[in-house]
């Protein structure tokens, strides 16, 4: 069906295109002012707010000029059919670039666009206009059929003028900050009290008048703030084939109703927050393919009738609270292209009725109670991806799985799995992800993975792999992601990785000697994280050629020397952690230079769970966080910042200048031998959390500063000489553990019970009276990738090495046009 869709869509293009040749009309004087309008208001808006000259160009729009006719301009159609040559169709989407995104565009840009009442075809999708969608000014673009306005930043009601639109087929406002209406009728008043219960939540119901529309073919309200009732009346629109309510917040049981969509394709109503089981009367639906239930609250057995549904081809349950019975015999009579069955209480083998799906590309098992070995048949069915982490599998893995040359993603993390892994791996030379970690296997890493051109990911981590061999990677080589920590690896730091490489985990292993140069080969390291092996010799100066780094991680090593001063170069770094080493020497000033210390760090999240239809697991970044080992969340490591010194031999005075790192989350100089006073500028370290400066020397008073940290909740001096009052006031008060003063010089104050001769008074202002919110997330359901990385991956994406979700097909369109 929805291939049916595809080619009407494709023949409305073409036949909207085909009659717009003809030189011998022009388009009418009033439309042409209306585009000319629209296009100076839109440059207006966008020269005036873009730092960058990319932004003063709007793509596509160079030929509307207004000497020209405008049934020649780019992204017009016009009718050739009538006398007056009227334009019909405007495919204005994506014409702001990129780069200069951050500009604003006020959904009053459309206005001209309203004068064109011949419209039929209007897509203004990413765009990045924001407001309210003008709504009275729809009323004018009657005869629309086609409308397009996803991915902008459409807020408010859903325009009630839209119900008007009477020929509308195609409605997409999906990936936009729409919401319900909120009338003051009887439904409101129930809006109304949930509104109650969530006061930040601002959305409203689907409204019921979408039912109106009834020649509507297809519909996406994806991703906007719709939450409540799906109405019944969308469930009468008999010609819909596409239906895509994903990712919003509705809630209630899937209606039996929904059996009624007779000519439904494709039903998507996953990451709501939907109840109740699964209704049977979605047999009824003789041309559904995709069925997407993901991610909702939806309980009970997975009726194995599902699988008598012909047409079916992608069905997604995961993340629900979902059964599957897999003692029971299924003959399916459908021929599946994916199929997830992620968390679905799946026990038992791997279901032996997937033999017979020949056409599987993507299979999803994980997290479910799988046991037993990996089924030759599954090696010979040739799935492009293939996700079976976090079961109980066990065995090793066929040699047959890498003969094929469909496989792209192989995610086993977290079985039982043994055994060598194959030589003949580099066979299966489109594989992008392999994900092993938290397995049994052993052995050397095959020669042949160096092979696999396309591979972006490698993690190995958390197995019993070793050998001082490694694969010797192309410099050219995409792989970015490699995480071999937690083996038996030995020998030298393997460094004959590609210049692509962003992360680089070896930690936990038996590695030794000094840190190679070769290292400054990775001109593009973000991570470099080698904790807990034997490495000795220096940190050296060349670390500071590598000016992308952003995490070094050398903790519990045998590094000696001093550090050398051209670190304080490396800009981007955020997280140091040099604990546990030789280290001598002075701590040098200049680390007050440490500019990715010194800024608060952005919340950058990257939302790109889109681009896979699985979630990408990165290991934790492994610190010592308020005394206790804690992983950080790899997804959002960007948030953190951080300096470990502790546990070296480190001598001399602390330096004011450290007080500069506005930007510290921890910071940890115990265990050192450090001397004099604690600097004054500490009281700077607006974002510190955690400040340990147990079993050193230092002496002289605890600054007053110190009560202006608000978000202090960790400090331990023990173990100094430090005399006179504690600080009080704020946040200060909490701080009473007498561990945290413990073996000094003669400290006194409220926090350990000891009365001082003179009372100090605090600190007049004391902000942040609450403890705030942590900023440790550990977890979150976005994925966030460095923004090289991510911009990496969606080239990859868009140049079609990946099978991704499927896309709407108006996608095609586009990458036809680029
Ligand atoms: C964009 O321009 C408007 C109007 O001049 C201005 O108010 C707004 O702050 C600008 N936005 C940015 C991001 O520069
Ligand atoms: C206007 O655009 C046409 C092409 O659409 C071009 O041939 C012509 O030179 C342009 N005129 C001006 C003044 O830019
Ligand atoms: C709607 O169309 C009428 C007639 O063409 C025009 O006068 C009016 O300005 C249009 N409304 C808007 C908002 O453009
Ligand atoms: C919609 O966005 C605009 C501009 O971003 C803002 O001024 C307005 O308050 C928003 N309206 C709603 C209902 O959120
Ligand atoms: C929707 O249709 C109903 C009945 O056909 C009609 O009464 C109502 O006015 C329509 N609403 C809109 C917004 O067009
Ligand atoms: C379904 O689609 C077919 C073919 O596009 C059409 O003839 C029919 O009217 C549609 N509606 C129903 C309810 O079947
Ligand atoms: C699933 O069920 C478990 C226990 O029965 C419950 O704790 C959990 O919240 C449920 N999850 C969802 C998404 O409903
Ligand atoms: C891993 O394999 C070794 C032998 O190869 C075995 O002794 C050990 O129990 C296995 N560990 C796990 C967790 O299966
Ligand atoms: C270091 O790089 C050079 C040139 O790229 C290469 O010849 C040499 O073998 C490399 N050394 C190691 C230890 O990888
Ligand atoms: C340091 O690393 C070694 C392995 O190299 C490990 O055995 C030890 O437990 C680690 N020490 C700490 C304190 O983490
Ligand atoms: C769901 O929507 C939220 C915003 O409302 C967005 O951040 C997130 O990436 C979306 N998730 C998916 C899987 O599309
Ligand atoms: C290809 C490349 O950049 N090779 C360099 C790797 O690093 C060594 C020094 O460690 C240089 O000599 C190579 O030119």
């Amino acid at each position: 069906m929805a291939k049916i869709s595809l080619l009407l869509s494709a023949f409305f293009i073409f036949f909207i295109f085909s009659l717009s040749y003809n030189p011998s009309l022009c388009c009418p004087e009033d439309h042409k002012q209306a585009l000319l309008q629209f296009k100076s208001t839109l440059l207006e808006t966008h020269v005036r707010n873009s730092s960058n000259t990319m932004g003063a160009s709007l793509f596509g729009l160079e030929s509307w000029n207004s000497s020209s006719d405008c049934c020649q301009w780019d992204l017009v159609t016009c009718n050739s059919r009538s006398a007056s040559r009227s334009v019909i169709g405007l495919n204005l989407y994506s014409l702001v670039p990129l780069l200069a995104l951050e500009s604003v565009v006020t959904s009053t840009v459309l206005m001209p666009l309203f004068r064109i009442r011949s419209l039929m075809m209007l897509d203004v999708s990413s765009n990045n206009i924001q407001g309210n969608i003008p709504s009275n000014e729809f009323a004018n673009l009657s005869k629309l059929v086609h409308l397009d306005m996803r991915d902008n930043r459409f807020n408010g009601s859903f325009p009630s003028q839209l119900f008007h639109l009477r020929f509308l087929q195609y409605l997409d406002l999906s990936i936009n900050l729409l919401s319900g209406i909120l009338s003051p009728d009887v439904d409101s008043l129930r809006n109304l009290r949930q509104l109650k219960l969530d006061e930040n939540f601002i959305g409203g119901e689907i409204p019921t008048e979408i039912g109106n529309l009834t020649q509507l073919r297809e519909l996406s309200l994806r991703q906007n703030k719709f939450y409540g009732r799906i109405p019944l009346s969308v469930l009468q629109l008999r010609e819909l084939e596409q239906l895509d309510l994903q990712n919003n917040s509705l809630s209630m049981e899937i209606p039996l109703e929904i059996g009624n969509l007779h000519n439904i394709s494709t039903l998507a109503l996953s990451r709501n927050k939907l109840t109740g089981g699964i209704p049977l009367s979605l047999q009824k639906l003789g041309k559904l393919e995709t069925l997407r239930l993901d991610n909702n609250m939806l309980v009970g057995e997975i009726a194995p009738r599902l699988f008598s549904i012909k047409s079916l081809k992608n069905l997604y349950l995961g993340g629900n609270n979902l059964t599957w019975n897999n003692n029971v015999k299924l003959v399916p009579k459908c021929m599946l292209s994916e199929l997830s069955l992620r968390s679905c209480g799946v026990a038992g083998h791997i279901p032996n009725w997937l033999s017979s799906q020949k056409s599987l590309n993507f299979l999803d098992l994980s997290e479910n109670e799988l046991e037993g070995t990996f089924p030759q048949w599954l090696a010979e069915l040739d799935v492009g991806s293939i996700i079976l982490s976090h079961n109980k599998l066990v065995g090793s893995l066929p040699p047959r799985l890498f003969q094929s040359l469909s496989l792209s993603i192989l995610d086993l993390a977290w079985n039982g799995f043994s055994g060598e892994l194959p030589e003949n791996i580099g066979d299966a030379n489109e594989i992008m992800f392999l994900m092993l970690a938290g397995n049994n296997f052993s052995g050397s890493v095959p020669d042949s993975l160096s092979e696999i051109y396309r591979l972006l990911w490698l993690d190995l981590s958390g197995n019993r792999f070793s050998g001082n061999k490694f694969p010797i990677f192309s410099p050219e080589a995409l792989l970015a992601y490699i995480d071999f920590s937690s083996n038996e690896f030995s020998g030298e730091i393997p460094v004959a990785f590609g210049k692509k490489t962003k992360i680089l985990a070896l930690g936990g292993n038996k590695f030794s000697g000094s840190l190679p140069q070769n290292l400054t080969n990775l001109s593009q390291l973000e991570q470099l994280d080698l904790h807990d092996n034997s490495i000795t010799g220096e940190v050296p100066k060349f670390l500071s050629q590598i000016s992308t780094l952003q995490v070094l991680n050398l903790r519990n090593n045998s590094i000696g020397g001093s550090i050398p001063d051209v670190l304080s170069n490396l800009s981007s770094l955020r997280i140091l952690d040099l604990s546990g080493n030789n280290l001598i020497g002075r701590i040098t000033p200049k680390f007050g230079n440490l500019i990715g210390m010194i800024t608060t760090p952005d919340i950058l999240s990257l939302t790109s769970s889109d681009i896979f239809n699985f979630p990408i697991e990165f290991n934790d970044l492994i610190v010592i966080w308020k005394k206790t080992k804690q992983g950080l969340s790899s997804r959002n490591l960007d948030i953190y910042s951080f300096l470990d010194l502790s546990r070296n031999q480190f001598s001399g005075e602390i330096p004011t200048s450290l007080g500069n790192l506005k930007g510290l989350k921890l910071f940890n100089i115990s265990y050192n031998k450090l001397s004099g006073n604690i600097p004054m500028s500490f009281g700077e370290l607006e974002s510190l959390e955690s400040l340990d400066l147990s079993h050193n020397s230092l002496s002289g008073e605890i600054p007053r500063t110190l009560a202006k940290l608000g978000e202090l909740s960790i400090l331990d001096v023990s173990n100094n000489e430090l005399v006179g009052p504690i600080p009080m006031g704020s946040q200060m008060d909490r701080i009473n553990d007498p561990n945290f003063f413990a073996n000094n010089s003669g400290l006194c104050g409220v926090q350990i019970q000891v009365q001082c001769s003179e009372a100090p008074s605090p600190l007049p202002e004391s902000q942040n009276s609450e403890s705030g919110e942590t900023w440790f997330l550990w977890e979150g359901a976005g994925i966030g990738f460095p923004v090289g990385f991510f911009l990496a991956m969606a080239v990859v994406y868009f140049t079609g090495f990946l099978r991704p979700a499927p896309r709407n097909h108006r996608r095609l369109r586009r990458r036809q046009r680029v």
